[in-house]
């Protein structure tokens, strides 16, 4: 993902460091990935058991966060608020329809998307929720849907928050700069950028960032070393693991070294139409039929049990399915939400507050939907028809060599695997782009309109953002690492929602 298409020319180099923010967010990186090196063993279990701990007795929290928000937003959009304009009454949007959503998209999505499309049902169809029976009809139905769920109208209302709550006071009131604080305009009008609050704001917008991405890439690299081990022939490794992290940094680091800015932007829009290429390819080469129909299925399933999964909390049993799945999709959202928002406010000048909910749930959900159809109904296909046993590779090895497998059973899965692994790399990169684009930004005291932080601070965050990926690949469990990490960062900003949404009904009413 990037958000490159908005950020200015990168001769402008402008402002100051702000030593104390960012001596804040770099202190605490290097406090929690310390003592992950130094005791891998214990810092596993100790993450592994806090993670349990926080996602029971916390989860319920996102799980009202989520609900209260497609409620509050639907409401907006109903209500005479929707037709709010950003910017001028009289102004029509900066961008078309069709680039603003191809942006949006490239903005709030990553290689993350790419693992769990393909692999997602294969979690949930031997353990699958509500107590169907493991691998029925029911559960496959269940399994093949639960991710169109997560990746969909609900989760990119949590997106939408952030968005109009920047945006509306941004445009309206013709604010000066773009920073997370703007979200609070309606509460405090008289809080500068330079004021405490917003700083803190700013930090913690830092934290969940780097958060968010840690998850990103902690599933990535892995992914994208199984893909590249296979192809040339050598087993994955620590060592490979690292040198595909330190790959990608060097793809995006260079770019930014060479002021290639606009490059890793194009680079962005070839990797959607590379997306969208082998989704073609693997629709055609593979059971056509099948997709369609699952595919057809599966909306229609996730459509009529949405409020079922929405309110689902999985009282009796508790099987952790809630825990383990939902509640980490919904703080991985929230980690990600400010960051996309600002970028989305930055775009959206001309719309309404009406179009930017209606607009971003549709074309948000149905793009997310599409990789999970296609690449996801692929590999069940495989495990329904025998043809590979998906599950059982995920049992024996990881969920990556199954991605892997998945890909070569294809015509041609040499070249399809591939491309599977370039696009990767690419959403892999661009998100270090992006993400270290932001933090360096938030970290500067006062930048002008035009003007870019210091490139060296850019790719001093890229370096700061391979931490967390590390730390996953070194521990045992690493997964949960990265999910830890982005259920505690996502906790102040699901409070600062609260406060968000309060500022944006002021905002609204000042209108
Ligand atoms: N979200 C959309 O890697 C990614 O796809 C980044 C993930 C927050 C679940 C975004």
């Amino acid at each position: 993902m990037t958000v490159e298409s908005s950020s200015p020319s990168p001769e402008k180099i402008g402002g100051k460091v702000d030593r104390v923010l960012f001596g804040f967010a770099v202190g605490l990186i290097i406090s929690a990935t310390i003592p992950i090196a130094l005791f891998p063993e214990q810092s596993s279990r100790i993450i592994q058991d806090s993670y349990t701990l926080l996602a029971d007795k916390l989860g319920i929290f996102y799980q009202w966060a989520t609900i209260a928000v497609v409620i509050f937003l639907i409401w907006i959009a109903a209500s005479r608020y929707g037709n709010v304009r950003l910017g001028r009454d009289d102004e029509s949007p900066e961008f078309s329809l069709f680039s603003w959503g191809a942006m949006l998209f490239c903005a709030g999505i990553g290689a993350g998307l790419m693992y769990w499309a393909t692999i997602e049902w294969a979690m949930y169809i031997e353990s699958p929720p509500y107590g169907a029976e493991p691998r029925s009809v029911e559960a496959i139905e269940w399994a093949a849907s639960y991710g169109l769920f997560h990746w969909g109208f609900a989760a990119w209302c949590l997106y939408c928050l952030p968005t109009l709550a920047i945006a509306v006071p941004f445009y309206r009131n013709n604010l000066p700069t773009l920073r997370l604080s703007v979200s609070l305009h309606g509460l405090f009008p008289r809080h500068d950028e330079h004021h405490w609050l917003s700083r803190s704001v700013d930090f913690l917008f830092m934290i969940a960032l780097v958060g968010g991405t840690g998850t990103s890439l902690g599933l990535a690299t892995p992914m994208i070393s199984a893909a590249m081990g296979r192809l040339i022939g050598v087993e994955q490794s620590f060592g490979l693991d690292v040198a595909v992290l330190f790959l990608c940094v060097a793809v995006f680091g260079t770019s930014v070294y060479m002021g290639l800015d606009r490059g890793i932007r194009r680079l962005s829009d070839i990797n959607v139409i590379c997306v969208l290429l082998l989704a073609t390819y693997v629709l055609v080469a593979g059971p056509t039929l099948f997709i369609l129909r699952m595919g057809t299925d599966s909306i229609g399933f996730s459509i009529q049990n949405m409020v079922r999964m929405i309110t689902w909390t999985d009282p009796v049993t508790r099987s952790g399915f809630i825990e383990g799945y939902t509640v980490f999709y919904w703080a991985w959202w929230v980690a990600y939400a400010p960051f996309f928002g600002l970028f989305v406010a930055r775009i959206s000048r001309g719309r309404t507050v009406r179009g930017v909910i209606v607009n971003m749930m549709l074309l948000g959900s149905l793009g997310c939907a599409l990789p999970y159809i296609v690449f996801g109904n692929y590999g069940l296909n495989l495990e329904l028809t025998e043809q590979l046993s998906v599950t059982q590779i995920i049992k024996d090895q990881n969920p990556q060599a199954a991605i892997t497998e998945i890909f070569l059973t294809l015509p041609l899965g040499m070249l399809a695997l591939a491309a599977f692994m370039v696009i990767s790399i690419i959403f892999a990169a661009t998100t270090y782009d992006s993400a270290s684009y932001a933090l360096a930004a938030a970290a500067t005291r006062h930048l002008e309109p035009g003007q870019n932080p210091a490139r060296w601070h850019r790719v001093f965050w890229a370096f700061g953002l391979v931490a967390l990926p590390i730390a996953l690949m070194f521990i045992e469990g690493g997964l949960k690492v990265v999910q830890s990490a982005t259920l505690v960062v996502s906790l102040p900003i699901l409070v600062l929602g609260v406060f968000m949404s309060w500022s944006l009904v002021k905002s609204l009413r000042d209108q």
